[in-house]
């Protein structure tokens, strides 16, 4: 950021001790998305995140991720939602329908209930880029969820309008206001 900025600067807090998250994982590819469910309670973890304020919640395939994210996300007990689920390119145009539906309906789920809804959905065209991406070359992509929804879920906190306005009045907000 330039030194001659005087405007108002918003990054988020670090830490996850005071979030809740929820995380849906799809079974289909399960030996793909396990890894990526371990990798995202690492990085929970590792933020301080207590596991009573985790819920994990299993789903059939990808396609469903989208109302159960959403359904969580409206429950209001929860900062930030991990979406993770790993479609695979077959024969047919099923994983272009699969996958482009799925990014829509995360994306809708977050834009509709104002809780961050992260995207931890690999696309892939073979089985070995999947595991490069679950743990191995390319690290863990649910490690990566796991941080971006800390970020978000802090983010998210702090540009209620009653902790925003707060928070340029040079105060915190009333403890009641904060959801
Ligand atoms: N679901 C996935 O999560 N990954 C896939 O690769 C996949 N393929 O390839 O078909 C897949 N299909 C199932 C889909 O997500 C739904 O569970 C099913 O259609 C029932 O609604």
């Amino acid at each position: 950021m330039n030194n001659n900025f005087h405007g108002e600067e918003i990054r988020a807090a670090s830490g996850a001790a005071g979030l809740r998250f929820a995380l849906v994982v799809s079974r289909f590819n399960s030996f793909i998305t396990d890894r990526l469910l371990a990798g995202a309670m690492d990085a929970l973890e590792a933020a301080g995140a207590p596991e009573e304020n985790i819920t994990v919640v299993h789903v059939p395939g990808a396609f469903e991720i989208p109302l159960t994210a959403k359904k969580l996300a409206e429950a209001g007990r929860t900062d930030a939602v991990i979406a993770i689920g790993c479609i695979l390119r077959g024969e047919t145009a099923h994983f272009d329908y699969v996958a482009s539906e799925v990014a829509r309906g995360v994306q809708l789920a977050q834009l509709d209930t104002g809780i961050p809804v992260i995207f931890c959905v690999l696309t892939c065209d073979t089985l070995e880029q999947a595991i490069d991406r679950a743990g191995l070359k390319s690290g863990n992509k649910g490690y990566d969820a796991g941080v971006a929804a800390i970020e978000m879920g802090n983010l998210a906190k702090q540009l209620r309008p009653a902790a925003a306005a707060a928070s340029r009045a040079g105060k915190t907000a009333p403890r009641g206001k904060r959801r």
